[in-house]
């Protein structure tokens, strides 16, 4: 407690944790690289310098408050060093700004600009290193990398996985893989969090709209499009929109501009997979199958399972992800049913997930050489087409999804939360167990931000135990509990990123926990806004069961709907 004057203002210290927090609680924009609250405190970059009285220039971000402290944020020496800084990350930088994937949202750039940095008194660099673009969902470009480590805290710290360390010395540091791997040729699950941290185009996503472009502009090929829970709640954020502001309308209305054939909504499939998949968990509570059930819709989770849990893939749903089920029925049963040759899709999902670049071209999900999704675009991805295209989003009229697969229940937007998934299975068994009219719909112990969420659910004479979690680190920390016996539960809920697929390393930044908590609450005023809340009650979706497979969790549906993992 107590006060520090801030630039002449005396401001409360309260909870805050460091100056950092403190100055920009008093609304002052202080610069920063490597500093995010949700990681630990680095103070690599040292833009945030201030001086204090009697101790001089310090960072303010390793520094905590204390009563009667004077700073100033804004002086001569400050100002120096923040141009100086700036200048000499600018001379060993890939100044390619102009045709950079970061253009007009880089950290480095913008900072640049806001201090005024308008030359560069140093020499360049004197060598280019080689970019990796192995994998299939993110790109590095060591030539853009400034040092600041966050990509390196965030993958240890968050994601409990290390992918990413500090190699080399002096002049010659890097961030890279461990043995410099290309990173397709390591652990790396494609979650993508380092580059939703990365200032600059160090890591970016790899890009596919030119794919998608390619297809709109064939005449022979049909473009269906099919777009995740969490990406209406974020694109809007590309266009001014406040975070969870709504922009489910005018997404639909810009991808019809766009040149789309149809399109879909995978909350028709995230419906789909809660009937499959609470099917599945009230099979094995009836016939002693491995419990606790794991979700397997999130393709990070499932590659960090296959990579370090092997013991634990009979515990994971066969359910595929609803992108691929999607993908299954458009390339299988609707192309069947319209009479329009599989060959001649063209399957694009928006997901706000680097992982499901991934995921659409794993093997199991390719027929004949032709992926059941042949391209995922994340949500910027999809804001950079509208944007290609001129389309004024904010003045587009919404428009509603094609059908039948553009219908989705309440259950289904609450999929690109954390908790969503398992607050829609709860939807569905309470009302299968407990008989119709008494089924519950709003479970509110699934939902938050909290890394662990657990719960009981008491349904049809039983008590299920439930646990929620996001960020893979948490997963590795409950795993060793369930694994030491320490703890038991009927079903658990798994999302690589922080606050669930609206976290997603595709989704618009900033994407930090601020901006996370309120596309958390757009999804669900969405779900209070839908007419439908239960999966069970859309009929679009039990119809296509009935009549595509004779009906939910059977042979059919095993074929098409369902997937195995590789150890
Ligand atoms: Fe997700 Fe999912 S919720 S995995 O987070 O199960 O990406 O939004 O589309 O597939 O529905 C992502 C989101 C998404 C799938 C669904
Ligand atoms: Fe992708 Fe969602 Fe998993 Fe993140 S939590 S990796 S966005 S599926």
């Amino acid at each position: 407690t107590g006060n520090v004057s801030i630039d002449g203002r005396l401001v409360e210290i309260n909870d805050c944790r460091n100056l950092l927090e403190l100055i920009r609680l008093a609304g002052i924009e202080l610069p920063t690289f490597c500093y995010h609250s949700e990681l630990s405190i680095y103070g690599a970059c040292r833009m945030c310098m201030v001086e204090v009285d009697g101790r001089g220039l310090t960072a303010a971000c390793s520094t905590p408050p204390e009563n009667g402290m004077v700073v100033h944020t804004n002086t001569a020496r400050t100002r120096r060093l923040r141009r100086m800084i700036i200048e000499l990350l600018l001379a060993n930088h890939e100044r390619e700004c102009t045709s950079c994937e970061r253009s007009g949202n880089c950290r480095l750039q913008q900072l640049a600009h806001q201090l005024g940095v308008t030359r560069v008194r140093f020499g360049g660099r004197d060598r280019r290193l080689p970019v990796d673009g192995s994998s299939p969902a993110l790109v590095k470009n060591p030539n853009k990398c400034i040092l600041c480590g966050d990509c390196v805290r965030m993958c240890k710290e968050i994601q409990g996985l290390g992918i990413w360390d500090f190699a080399f010395r002096g002049a010659k540091t890097q961030v890279t893989t461990a043995f410099d791997k290309p990173l397709a040729e390591v652990s790396c699950v494609n979650c993508g969090q380092c580059a939703a941290v990365c200032p600059t185009g160090a890591l970016t996503v790899k890009p596919d709209v030119d794919r998608v472009w390619e297809a709109i502009y064939d005449p022979d090929k049909v473009v269906v499009v099919q777009v995740a829970p969490a990406v209406r709640v974020a694109i809007g954020e590309e266009f001014g929109l406040h975070p969870g502001e709504k922009a489910t309308g005018q997404m639909v209305a810009a991808l019809r501009r766009i040149g789309f054939d149809r399109v879909f909504d995978t909350l028709f499939t995230a419906d789909m997979t809660t009937i499959e998949e609470s099917l599945e968990l009230l099979g094995r509570l009836d016939n002693g199958g491995r419990l606790p059930l794991f979700t397997s819709c999130c393709p990070a989770w499932v590659k960090y399972a296959e990579q370090f849990h092997a013991g634990l893939l009979e515990n994971l749903s066969t359910c595929r992800s609803p992108q691929q089920m999607f993908g299954s029925l458009i390339k299988k049963h609707y192309a069947r049913e319209t009479g329009l040759e599989s060959g001649k899709m063209v399957c694009v999902s928006v997901m706000p997930c680097t992982a499901k670049k991934f995921e659409a071209i794993r093997p199991e999900f390719v027929t004949a050489e032709s992926p059941d999704v042949d391209i995922v675009l994340t949500t910027v991805e999809l804001a950079k087409m509208i944007k290609e295209a001129g389309i004024v989003f904010n003045e587009l009229e919404p428009q509603t999804f094609d059908n039948p697969l553009g219908m989705g229940s309440g259950a289904a937007v609450i999929y690109g939360a954390s908790g969503g998934v398992m607050e829609s299975v709860v939807r569905f068994v309470s009302f299968h167990l407990d008989g119709a009219g008494q089924g519950r719909v709003d479970f509110y112990p699934a939902r938050g931000m909290q890394g662990i969420k657990e719960a009981e659910l008491a349904i049809g004479g039983q008590t299920l135990k439930l646990a929620v979690v996001n960020g893979l680190g948490n997963a590795e920390k409950l795993i060793r509990r369930l694994e030491a016996g320490e703890i038991f539960y009927h079903a658990v809920e798994i999302m690589a990123c922080p606050g669930g697929c609206l976290g997603g390393g595709g989704q618009p930044v900033p994407n930090d926990t601020t901006v996370r908590r309120e596309r958390m609450k757009g999804i669900y005023s969405l779900d209070r806004a839908e007419q439908l809340h239960r999966p069970q009650d859309n009929v679009f979706v039990t119809r296509a069961l009935e009549r595509w497979f004779g009906g939910p969790a059977n042979r059919n549906t095993h074929r098409d709907l369902h997937t195995h993992y590789y150890p």
